[in-house]
């Protein structure tokens, strides 16, 4: 699939020596802060939406999150390979599209594009790899095929499902160990979360899904697999094996994603790979409207492109989201709208007339509040933190600034002033 344009991300001199400035990303298989090191390259894969009620504030709180560990990487000098999915065949989508006449294909259609514009309005950094599941359905019947051959999934009549219990054997993966959640949790959230935990003829209730069987008026494809549609978590492990390969740096998306999806799709992934999915499991905080998580099933959804349409500029969106650390779960009020605008716009004050030299001494001192700025982000990507430096800095009123305070606050935070 197309993604959107890339913003354009300006160089920010002098580059941060590569050793040691690699940033600590909270793990959530290890729970604890770890450094989120790439090899050569960072590869970076960071779940899709599905397409139905996009662009809500939580998901762009959660693609945030990831632009800025992108933009922390690439500060550093480190080049990123980022693959991002989209889930454009799922129970719910196609139930949204039942309830309102419309094909399903359209729905998803009309929604990753307005997805896309509101990307580019936010000045995320595109994924290299954007990928429709119905771009590799053969893929993923051929996985599905694999996993039956292994003796790592079985049928329960023509629908295949994955055999956990044969895949631990197996495999460098135990389950568990992404979530640390006891099996009662894991049986409720399964239930909560698209499996189906109390199907007859299930090897362990957990077992998930690798491939649909054709029901009349469902959509199907003929595969390695039978005739059918792919499950949830093994679209993630495929795309993210084609794109990026095995054990790569960092496996992202929001909380609600830590179990089943995310233990289940590393689970898959290493039954076909051998080897661990990522290094890093990580999680952004879920952004609660009117009391409860904004999701889509309560339909309490602040919506980008809503906002967008009433005239709000990107860039308060970008910051009101950027004010809340990523990991907490917090709650959108209106008014953050009205403070991330006042901040904007101090910020656009105090920057407004870059001049080509400054004295030796405020030189110094523009760098070390870039350095600021750069801590801040790589101690687990303290927007909050980056955000009080930059406002400091701007109270102080400095007489005459460069543009590096300016490129910085582009690059780093991606708010073009
Ligand atoms: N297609 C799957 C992932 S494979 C999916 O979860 N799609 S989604 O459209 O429901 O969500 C897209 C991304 O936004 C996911 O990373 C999800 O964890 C995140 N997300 C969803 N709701 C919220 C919320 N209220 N706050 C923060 N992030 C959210
Ligand atoms: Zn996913």
């Amino acid at each position: 699939m197309r993604a959107w344009t890339s913003p354009e991300v300006p160089r920010v001199e002098p580059v941060p020596g590569a050793a040691g400035d690699v940033p600590l990303l909270f793990d959530t298989a290890t729970q604890q802060l770890v450094e989120a090191r790439p090899d050569d390259i960072a590869r970076l894969y960071v779940c899709g939406i599905t397409p139905y009620d996009a662009t809500h504030l939580g998901h762009a709180s959660t693609y945030l999150a990831f632009d800025t560990l992108q933009r922390v990487w690439r500060d550093a000098g480190y080049r990123v390979h980022y693959a991002q999915n989209i889930t454009d065949v799922d129970d719910p989508l196609l139930e949204r599209a039942q309830q309102t006449g419309v094909d399903w294909r359209t729905l998803a259609d009309e929604q990753v594009e307005l997805f896309r514009g509101d990307m580019e309005a936010l000045r995320v950094l595109p994924p290299d790899d954007y990928v429709a599941v119905t771009e590799v359905i053969e893929q993923i019947g051929r996985a599905t095929r694999i996993l039956l051959d292994r003796d790592l999934a079985y049928r329960v009549e023509d629908d295949v499902y994955f055999d956990i219990a044969a895949a631990q054997d197996a495999a460098p993966w135990i389950l568990g160990e992404e979530s640390g959640l006891g099996r009662d949790t894991m049986l409720s959230l399964s239930a909560e979360r698209g499996g189906d935990p109390d199907r007859p003829g299930k090897r362990d209730p957990l077992d998930p899904l690798l491939w649909r069987a054709v029901r009349p008026g469902e959509p199907s494809w003929p595969s390695d697999a039978g005739e059918g549609r792919p499950g949830w978590h093994i679209e993630c492990s495929v795309i993210a094996l084609m794109h990026l390969g095995r054990d790569f740096t960092v496996q992202g998306g929001g909380s609600d994603l830590v179990f089943p999806h995310h233990e289940l799709s590393a689970g898959h992934a290493a039954a076909l790979s051998g080897h661990p999915l990522a290094r890093v499991y990580s999680h952004a905080g879920m952004v609660a409207y009117r009391g409860e998580k904004m999701s889509k099933s309560l339909g309490n959804l602040v919506l980008v492109s809503r906002l967008r349409e009433q005239g709000v500029d990107a860039r308060a969106i970008r910051l009101a989201l950027l004010a809340h650390h990523y990991r907490s779960d917090w709650e959108w009020f209106d008014e953050a709208l009205t403070e991330a605008q006042v901040r904007l716009g101090a910020w656009q004050a105090a920057m407004a007339h870059p001049v080509a030299e400054v004295a030796a001494e405020a030189a110094l001192e523009e760098q070390a509040l870039v350095a600021r700025l750069r801590a801040a982000l790589r101690d687990d990507l303290d927007t909050p933190s980056a955000l009080r430096v930059i406002d400091h800095w701007v109270a102080a009123s400095p007489p005459a600034l460069t543009d590096l305070v300016p490129r910085a606050v582009d690059a780093l935070l991606g708010i073009r002033l």
